[in-house]
């Protein structure tokens, strides 16, 4: 029982801006995004990933995702996994291949750095692709031929929210929800997905990704605590209808 004090105790402190401002390594973290800063001694190791610019500002998708999440969320957890990728990956074959490649046979890596490769490289992947699909001043719905595959295949677009809500909700734990273009008979479709972790549809090869939202509890904690359908709802109101489309045209051919 006190070790469930301490936890949660643990769980308040760290939702206090307070106690991140006190972590040691803050401040350490901005900046180091590129390669070629100078290399010390507590610098992420170089190697062939790299953090993504975020492309628009911290504070850019609030009311919905506050902006210390989002900080956080980029330079500190997209970090390690861009920072712990790397490390894994040196001097192997790896290196010289494509996050997208890596993911898709992720069952050939070496059985010594594969967990690693996989939660690592997963999270490099999704985290970059979550940033791409989301933007300031964006939700509402999608137009064209996207919004025509979601009617065709979910009936209309708040029929396919509530299933793809149902998905975030129903991945028990750490993952992510996605909806991917999958193929029928040849022929692409749409489908709802959820991984595990930092895994992704291109490792089970279940579809390629066009839409994607993070529920793991450091993506929505601070503003949300344990509300994770109402973090969903919300982030709905931050979706970049416009790349996913891009993504959708791109992928169904
Ligand atoms: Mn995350």
């Amino acid at each position: 029982m006190h070790e469930l004090n301490r936890r949660h105790w643990l769980r308040v402190a760290a939702v206090s801006a307070g106690a991140w401002a006190m972590t040691p390594w803050l401040g350490q973290v901005e900046g180091q995004a590129g390669k070629g800063t100078e290399k010390g001694k507590d610098q992420p190791a170089a190697g062939p990933f790299t953090l993504p610019r975020l492309p628009y500002a911290y504070d850019a998708l609030v009311p919905h995702i506050d902006a210390r999440t989002m900080e956080i969320h980029h330079s500190r957890h997209h970090q390690a996994y861009v920072t712990n990728l790397n490390t894994a990956v040196a001097g192997t074959p790896l290196a010289n291949q494509s996050i997208e490649q890596i993911c898709r046979t992720i069952d050939q890596v070496p059985e010594r750095i594969r967990t690693a490769v996989r939660n690592n490289g997963g999270g490099h992947y999704n985290h970059t692709f979550f940033w791409e699909v989301m933007a300031p001043n964006a939700g509402g719905q999608p137009a064209g031929a996207l919004l025509e595959a979601i009617n065709n295949i979910f009936t209309d677009f708040v029929t396919f929210k509530n299933r793809f809500k149902e998905a975030a909700l129903g991945r028990f734990g750490s993952g992510w929800a996605w909806l991917v273009v999958a193929r029928a008979e040849g022929r692409p479709t749409l489908r709802i997905t959820h991984t595990p972790n930092q895994d992704n549809p291109l490792m089970d090869n279940s579809g390629v990704p066009i839409l994607g939202i993070d529920v793991w509890e450091h993506a929505y904690y601070l503003q949300y605590q344990n509300r994770r359908g109402d973090y969903v709802d919300a982030w709905f109101n931050t979706v970049n209808w416009r790349a996913v489309s891009d993504k959708f045209m791109a992928a169904r051919g």
